[in-house]
């Protein structure tokens, strides 16, 4: 049977590695990006937990940390790195509510359940980076020519882990892998409804691109002599929104999100801006397109401002459906523990298991986000709604067996 307290009581415990989020009003913010000291802290406490469950911890190369259970099983969890400013649910809830399920299947003497918390889910080096080198969609050798935004290699973020590594795990021993996730946005909340099963996730295209120009003097550079890349880049804002008008739907998003402007001073004509440009639609299609328009104004604005331009390498995903066999489980045990209160919907946040399709059929599942808010201190669900996601996972566990 699982145990709601036992549950709730170790999310509160991973909370503690990277608190944060005080100053704000809050007090249950995190700040836990991959690698950093709280997220290896937390993998340590968690691969005692799996432990004192057990099941069998084992960190790969890149520090993704499975609990494997004997013998072929179902694999559930999802990542417990957080943004540089994060929520203390994302991620967090999917492993430790899989660490649940597992530990309750073992003392009952249930199906046997393994559990996974994937690294650099939140994308410090990349996309989904974790999963996406256990999946193959990514090598070791790409992985570790990375750099965070400060520059540091991933190379060398991964050594502390790597040296636990016992290498990586055959995923021919997992049957299939389910994701309990926050929604991250309002829909649920505001429906008034519990449960969330996934039915598609979106794809995602995330390059760094940079404008250079002239740094000069601020006082005496006339407007018309300036190469200013900060002028570059909001004029290559406004007419990205202006021409992609007529291409996107109400689901696709693009954010500039990360923005560094060199040397970043207030009398100095700022001589270069490199900045995250990220892009996420259903339509592969329509991702190539808004790539096109993307770089076709990158080229007019440099002509315009006199600028030179760079581009990083392009990072992606392609839309991926869920397996209709779990999604269908996942279903029924929505509609016992939540009877008319659930629904069928996409997701618009990336997830490990988009990486995980190549290898497993998955399917995904989510709670509500109160007032939508994720990707911040504020990040917050019911406590109901979090062990009604346990439950939902659970029933799923138990009417997929071993299978
Ligand atoms: O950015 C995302 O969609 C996810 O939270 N990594
Ligand atoms: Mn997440
Ligand atoms: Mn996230
Ligand atoms: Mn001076």
């Amino acid at each position: 049977m699982i145990d709601p307290d036992r549950f709730l009581s170790d999310l509160h415990k991973l909370r503690r590695f990277g608190a944060a989020g005080v100053g704000k009003g809050v007090c249950k913010g995190v700040r836990r990006p991959a690698y950093s000291e709280p997220d290896i802290a937390a993998r340590t406490w968690l691969a005692g937990r799996i432990e004192q469950a057990g099941l069998t911890p084992h960190f790969d190369p890149m520090g993704n940390l499975f609990g494997l259970a004997e013998g072929p099983s179902l694999l559930m969890g999802s990542h417990s790195d957080s943004q540089p400013e994060g929520g203390w649910l994302d991620g967090a809830l999917g492993v430790i509510a899989a660490l649940e399920v597992a530990r309750a299947s073992r003392e009952s003497a249930g199906p046997p359940i393994s559990v996974v918390s994937f690294q650099d889910e939140e994308g410090r080096f990349g996309v989904t980076t974790g999963s996406a080198v256990w999946s193959g969609h990514l090598s070791l050798d790409e992985a570790d020519a990375l750099t965070d935004h400060g520059g540091n290699r991933l190379q060398q973020m991964r050594s502390v882990l790597a040296e636990r590594s016992d290498g990586f795990v055959d995923p021919a021993r997992f049957t299939g892998f389910v994701e309990l996730h926050i929604e991250q946005g309002p829909v649920l909340d505001q429906a008034r409804e519990q449960i969330g099963v996934v039915s598609d996730i979106v794809g995602i295209r995330d390059m760094n691109i940079t404008f250079s120009g002239q740094q000069n003097h601020a006082g005496t550079t006339p407007m018309h002599l300036r190469r200013d890349a900060f002028q570059g880049l909001a004029a290559f804002n406004a007419a990205l929104n202006d021409r992609l008008r007529n291409v996107v739907t109400p689901r696709t998003v693009w954010t500039i999100g990360h923005v560094a402007l060199h040397p970043n001073a207030s009398s100095i004509v700022p001589g270069r801006v490199t900045f995250s440009m990220q892009w996420r639609d259903g339509d592969p299609a329509r991702l190539a397109r808004m790539e096109t328009i993307i770089r076709d104004t990158i080229a007019d604005i440099a002509g315009q401002y006199a600028l030179e331009t760079g581009f990083g390498p392009m990072l992606g995903l392609e839309p991926v459906a869920m397996d209709a066999t779990l999604r269908g489980a996942l279903e029924a045990a929505a509609e016992d523990v939540a009877p008319g209160r659930w629904r069928v919907m996409p997701s618009g946040a990336l997830h490990d298991a988009t990486n995980v399709a190549r290898l497993l059929p998955v399917a995904m599942l989510f709670v509500p986000s109160i007032g939508g808010i994720s990707h911040d201190f504020a990040e917050d669900t019911d406590e109901t709604d979090l062990v009604a996601g346990l439950r939902v996972l659970a029933g799923a566990a138990e009417r997929l067996g071993g299978q």
